[in-house]
């Protein structure tokens, strides 16, 4: 009797180091992809592969619950073991409050289409926070491990009896096999996730502190074209109020600046009269203003954008489309992204090939000097330093849907 309870508790030690192993690698692969993600700073290299590793973080995600399941099953005997150690009690509810709420944020994220973007706004506010708590703190729970494990007998979780024994001949060998494998661990999430977490941290600070405004970013404008474009009434003071909410940067390039040496927006293919205009003959083009909120696939949006631009319908009507062309392409100054619309989607009256934000020229970082906006649909198809607009017979696959965004890009 006295034998199988014994039993029963090896098997119980060890399936609660399992867990923890297994947890540990979760959290890792987590962390790192989830940080190779939010990071700005690997955004521009990583291009397609940044599809995968979404995928990776989203599945990974998902299954990172069965441990936590698991663990809730043997949670009550755990529990009652840690009863004189109030710090590891309250190391365990950390633990399980950040998996959970991370698991129930991330959730939500995947399936943002579905709630919305107010919840998965939200939840990518509470996924970012939980992060920006968390991982420091995971980070410092393993890294104290590492001297734990030198010192067996701190361990929390033993396989009171027999593991003593058998492992008395190596456990040098064992421990410090292990404290080189974290150690390892360690090293590599430092260098690879280091100058991303560390930019991270300081925008997520930025933003929770309210600084890291477009404020900001007007200032750092890193484009030269004059004559700045004089907003209408209506843009200022901004017609609906000045936006709510913050743009994180995307670029899939380093980030382009613009003089009026080097900018031209041309109009072309399959028109009657195609266009080139330099800045100074692109800002006399008749402006309108529209108020819409803009939504990024990833889960956060900016409302009541004031935007001033050229309808995209009237840009299309001024050249006159041939009755060959079927697709509206747009293309970025960057040289590399692109995106497209139908002919029926290039008429909407609030597509607009815009100019300024909240009464002020759009700062190089936010895709100015022009941007195209699409306010019914997910910002991919916002294209950034639009410099052209080709009409075309055929299709084409702009640089996310390449990459598994669905071409379908209703809000
Ligand atoms: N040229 C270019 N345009 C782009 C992108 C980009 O990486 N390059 N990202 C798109 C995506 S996914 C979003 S959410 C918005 C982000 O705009 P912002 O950087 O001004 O916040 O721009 C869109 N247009
Ligand atoms: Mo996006």
């Amino acid at each position: 009797m006295s034998d199988l309870l014994g039993r029963l508790r090896r098997g119980y030690g060890k399936k609660l180091r399992a867990l923890h192993t297994w947890n540990g690698w979760i959290v890792v692969i987590l962390a790192l992809t989830g940080l190779v993600l939010v990071g700005g700073f690997w955004r521009g290299f990583l291009g397609e592969g940044r599809v995968w590793i979404k995928g990776l973080h989203i599945v990974v995600g998902i299954a990172s619950i069965l441990p936590v399941i698991y663990y809730l099953l043997l949670a009550s005997k755990h529990w009652k073991q840690l009863k004189e150690k109030p710090w590891q009690r309250f190391n365990v509810l950390v633990v399980l409050f950040l998996l959970l709420g991370w698991f129930v944020s991330g959730v939500l994220l995947w399936q943002f289409r579905m709630v919305g973007p107010q919840v998965s706004n939200l939840a990518l506010a509470v996924h970012d926070v939980l992060t920006w708590i968390g991982l420091p703190y995971i980070i410092y729970h393993s890294l104290t491990r590492v001297k734990w494990l030198k010192e067996p007998n701190r361990r929390t979780i033993k396989s009171e009896g027999s593991a003593i024994t058998t492992s008395q001949n190596t456990p040098q060998l064992v421990y410090t096999r292990r404290a080189f494998i974290r150690g390892t661990i360690g090293v590599g999430l430092a260098l690879t996730i280091g100058p991303s977490f560390v930019k991270w941290l300081g925008s997520s600070i930025g933003n929770i502190g309210g600084s890291e405004t477009i404020d900001k970013l007007i200032e750092n404008d890193r484009n030269q074209l004059l004559p700045a474009p004089q907003p209408l009434a209506a843009s200022s003071p901004p017609l609906g109020g000045g936006s709510q909410g913050q743009f994180r940067v995307y670029t899939v390039t380093p980030i382009p600046k613009f003089t009026n040496n080097n900018w031209s927006f041309k109009l072309d293919g399959l028109v009657d009269q195609s266009f080139t205009w330099n800045w100074e003959q692109f800002v006399q083009l008749q402006r309108t203003v529209q108020v819409s909120d803009f939504h990024c696939v990833t889960g956060w949006s900016v409302y009541k954008n004031t935007w001033e631009g050229i309808k995209l319908k009237d840009l299309l009507q001024l050249a006159g489309v041939k009755s060959t062309a079927k697709t509206v392409k747009f293309y970025s100054g960057d040289g590399v992204y692109t995106d497209t619309l139908t002919l029926e989607q290039a008429d909407m009256d609030d597509v607009m090939v815009a100019v300024m934000h909240d009464g002020k020229p759009i700062p190089n970082d936010l895709g100015g000097p022009v941007r195209l906006i699409v306010p019914k649909m997910f910002a991919y198809k916002s294209v950034k330093w639009l410099n052209r607009i080709e009409l075309i017979e055929g299709e084409h696959t702009g640089y996310w849907e390449q990459r598994g965004y669905s071409n379908d890009a209703w809000v």
